[in-house]
């Protein structure tokens, strides 16, 4: 099963996408995303120039010669664009693999070990009214599990908290990057109102997340997750930047509240620590972003031994590719924990056909072979790349900040 062709499509139906798609000579077609948002040219550029023309003429169904071979083949190892770009040829090969065996990815991965993906989606509000009627709407959709976040008082542009559909919170500058303002103290004095809010609106019986995105000191996230633990939030999320490992043995040691963080790591080696040391208890690692199916099924591996479970990252600006990856993953293994769903933007149903379905708060990826996508090159032609950037934070004082 040789490869015959790799080619990359860079496309924005709603939001700019990166898609690999390679060829077999038995005339089949497998996908793989490699979508790092905002940072989109250096991925195609990483294929285009370096990778597809080390893929024609390999097998397509040796998956981990080709894994190791990409990455240990380039000599400079990990970081997002190698990652992402390596994580696209992987699942194209997975897609491939399914297609000729006739199997859903997930039956290839060891099979169903559940009927269905817990998925939790975002709710917002520029008041705390208006994320009340977003989680209603959640609700009324079947949710089980709602991420909230809404505008802090005093801060303007809020993260999480879009302007308009609910499927494009970060501002689409061409030129250069929106700048946002950012003051930890307000932040820290709303956030336990927000949870307190929500409960006493809703009740229990909801699962309700929080993502703080890098913000905090470790000492201010430890003070975060303590005045939250009366409203038992499911996770909070990234709640200082995680690069540093030990950091989180200062969070940990002051709050019960669960703690998940991942979507910016690339590698097994991310995380070693944070997993091996039993510091989070989700670890939100993506397809796309950490090294395809092959990688992601490693780290949850490791994380099982452990007791941390899966909390992938699923936004809009990873491809519908992504997301029926990330489904076919969570459906497959022992210590899945939940899924974030956050949606396309019309017109990427024109683009991605997807065989992945919702229901009551769960989704499932279908038993088409393979990923169950189908990639309509012609229609992602009539929605050409435009460049945006990701916000940038500064504080008061105009010194940057983690956005
Ligand atoms: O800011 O995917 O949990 N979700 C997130 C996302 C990230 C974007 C960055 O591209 O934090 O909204
Ligand atoms: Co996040």
């Amino acid at each position: 099963m040789r490869i015959t062709d790799a080619r990359v499509v860079v496309c924005s139906p709603g939001r700019n996408y990166v898609t690999l798609v390679v060829e077999t000579e038995d005339g089949l077609t497998g996908v793989g995303d490699a979508t790092l948002n905002g940072r989109e040219l250096a991925v195609a550029s990483y294929l285009r120039d370096h990778v597809c023309p080390l893929l024609v003429g390999r097998d397509a169904r040796r998956i981990e010669d080709t894994w190791q071979y990409l990455y240990r083949g380039a000599y400079w190892r990990r970081g997002p664009v190698t990652m992402t770009a390596i994580a696209a040829v992987d699942v194209a090969l997975w897609d491939l693999l399914g297609q000729v065996a006739g199997m859903p990815v997930h039956q290839l991965l060891g099979g169903a070990a559940r009927d269905g993906v817990m998925v939790y989606g975002h709710a917002s509000g520029t008041t705390l009214d208006d994320l009340s009627r977003d989680v209603e709407a959640h609700l009324a959709q079947g949710y089980k599990a709602i991420r909230v976040q809404a505008a802090v008082p005093g801060i303007d542009k809020t993260y999480g908290v879009p302007p308009g559909d609910g499927l494009l919170y970060e501002p689409a500058s061409g030129e250069v990057p929106q700048e946002d303002v950012w003051e930890t103290t307000a932040y820290l004095d709303f956030a336990p109102t927000l949870l307190a809010h929500v409960r006493a609106e809703f009740g229990y019986g909801l699962h309700v997340l929080h993502d703080v995105h890098h913000r905090l000191t470790p000492i201010e996230a430890g003070r975060l997750g303590r005045a939250l633990e009366p409203y038992r939030p499911f996770w909070i999320e990234d709640p200082t930047p995680a690069e540093d490992q030990a950091a989180f043995r200062l969070i940990r040691s002051h709050t019960t509240t669960p703690l998940a963080v991942g979507e910016v790591f690339n590698s097994i080696w991310d995380c070693q620590q944070l997993i091996t040391e039993r510091l989070i208890d989700y670890i939100r690692t993506s397809v796309t972003h950490a090294g395809g199916i092959t990688h992601l099924r490693r780290i949850f591996a490791l994380a099982d031994l452990y007791g941390v479970r899966s909390g992938s990252h699923g936004p809009g600006d990873l491809s519908p590719v992504a997301m029926a990856a990330a489904l076919h993953v969570d459906l497959s293994i022992p210590n899945f924990g939940i899924q974030e769903y956050m949606g396309h933007r019309s017109p990427a149903e024109e683009v991605f056909r997807t065989s992945y379905s919702f229901a009551d708060g769960f989704m499932h990826p279908g038993e088409e072979p393979g990923l169950g996508v189908t990639f309509d090159e012609e229609a992602a032609a009539r929605y050409p790349y435009a460049p945006k950037y990701l916000p940038v934070n500064r504080r008061l004082d105009g010194s940057m900040h983690d956005w």
